[in-house]
């Protein structure tokens, strides 16, 4: 089969030769070669062989209105003939950066009214550390600059991401963080909650190593905590229904700022539009990204807090940091588009009100008793399928990770791309899946599981 004037054996030889590829074994790869995509529509992907295949990642979280929209296309040619490209440095703006900080402001949770553009999570988070420094800085506190954050938490890849990210193997790469930055346990009950410890003691417990980070750092030195509401790249580790409002009575009693990480859960991923909302956590600034254009241009949108933004306002002269792309127009009108559509077509709602508990129910009741299977945990349509050897012990094949990528194997090969992080199986899916594809999602995850426990035991 062959793509355009080269066939995928080309191909995998030019992307061997030039190209470095993210979060990559690159011997590995050139060995095995690339899989080529080379189409999209709806809710499937096709590669260069023609296979079609189910995304039961968005992308990488991403594309939650699917793939082949029209209108999000013809809105950035639109707007590509109309004005490509102008800066929002030196007191300039574009009508697509203005107008999209609007609707931005309507649908955030209360007390976020600014925003602040960038081109990634990563950019973002860069520039919500560097914000809250400079706000404890503008308030006469410059040694309240400690950020407490959690293991295996992931917060980006830029140095700034990395540091503030609790992932051992990216810091072991750093040659030196950020400095100033602690990481706390995780609320990740599966693995980490005390045999009959219940849930809700398991979420205070993990909220109060917080608390006890903060004493031992001594309040007047943390400037914030960070944390995704629920920990995507890290596993989809769905915290117990005690753990946000005692992290934010924690930030609250100390005056640490909460920085909470969207840029997964974002626009819709829980059925809210932010997971804050789903939570009822009232974050100081709020990172967002991936689904803000569903992907089809980058764009990131950083929620700068009331608080925040008058410190900033009133007191701040300039602030010295920005990106040649913050605000770039294109991006931000098709990310209104997008933001039109998700509304359109009421995506949020049926999230939350029926495919969400559909995918969740469907995961427990039909994946969940499979022997491989620990667990399972989803919620809005962002879910996680534990792999273990022993559904009992809760024992893990070793080594660990090679069960979960076999299962991820053959459930490409059968038609769905999911993802593997150690042995967690990942599912993130657009938000357009309706109950039928559920369903034959969970078809494709039972085959793959049944075939990938016939190679492990
Ligand atoms: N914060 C969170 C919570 C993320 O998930 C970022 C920040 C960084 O965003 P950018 O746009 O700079 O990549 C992310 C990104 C994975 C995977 O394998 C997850 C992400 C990125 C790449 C891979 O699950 N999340």
């Amino acid at each position: 089969m062959t793509y355009k004037n080269h066939s995928l054996k080309q191909l995998q030889a030019i992307d061997a030769s030039h190209h470095l590829h993210p979060f990559t074994d690159h011997r590995e790869l050139r060995e095995s070669g690339s899989r080529m995509i080379v189409g999209a529509k709806g809710p499937y992907v096709y590669d260069s062989e023609g296979h079609e295949l189910l995304d039961g990642m968005a992308g990488l979280w991403c594309v939650s209105i699917g793939y082949g929209r029209d209108e999000l296309a013809e809105v950035a040619y639109e707007q590509m003939k109309e004005l490509p490209y102008y800066n929002s440095f030196f007191k300039s703006a574009t009508p697509p950066a203005v107008l999209l900080a609007q609707k931005l402001a309507e649908i955030a949770p209360k007390g976020l009214n600014q925003v602040f553009f960038g081109s990634s999570g990563s950019e973002s988070n860069d520039t919500a550390l560097r914000l809250v420094r400079h706000f404890w800085a503008l308030e006469g506190k410059p040694e309240k600059n400690r950020i407490i954050s959690r293991k295996m938490a992931y917060h980006g890849s830029t140095v700034a991401g990395t540091s503030l990210g609790g992932m051992e193997g990216m810091h072991n790469q750093l040659g030196g963080a950020v400095p100033n930055i602690v990481h706390v346990m995780m609320p990740y009950a599966y693995e980490l909650a005390e045999p009959g410890e219940s849930e809700h003691d398991f979420g205070l417990r993990a909220a109060k190593a917080i608390e006890d980070a903060i004493l031992e750092v001594g309040a007047d030195k943390v400037a914030a905590f960070i944390g995704e509401p629920i920990m995507g790249a890290g596993g989809v580790k769905i915290p117990p229904a005690s753990y946000w409002p005692e992290v934010q009575r924690i930030c609250r009693k100390y005056d640490v700022l909460l920085m909470l990480d969207e840029v997964i859960t974002g626009y819709g991923r829980t059925g809210e539009w932010f997971a804050a909302q789903t939570f009822g956590i009232e974050p100081d600034t709020m990172t967002t990204a991936k689904a803000l254009t569903s992907g089809y241009l980058p764009l990131s949108a950083l929620f700068v807090g009331d608080r925040i933004a008058k410190t900033l306002v009133d007191k701040g002269g300039e602030f010295y940091h920005g990106y040649t792309y913050s605000g770039h127009p294109v991006c931000c009108a098709v990310a209104l588009k997008n933001l039109e559509i998700i509304e359109r077509e009421g995506l949020i709602e049926r999230v939350r009100t029926d495919t969400g508990p559909y995918f969740a129910k469907a995961l427990q009741e039909r994946v969940s008793g499979h022997p491989l299977v620990g667990e399972t945990r989803a919620i809005g349509l962002m879910g996680a399928i534990e792999i273990v050897s022993d559904k009992q012990t809760r024992e893990r094949f070793q080594p660990v990770g090679r069960a979960a990528v076999l299962v991820r194997d053959h459930a490409i090969a059968n038609g769905l791309m999911l993802r593997a992080t150690g042995d967690t199986m990942i599912l993130s899916p657009p938000l357009i899946w309706t109950r039928e594809t559920i369903d034959l999602a969970c078809e494709r995850i039972l085959k793959a599981l049944d075939l990938a426990e016939a190679d492990l035991r």
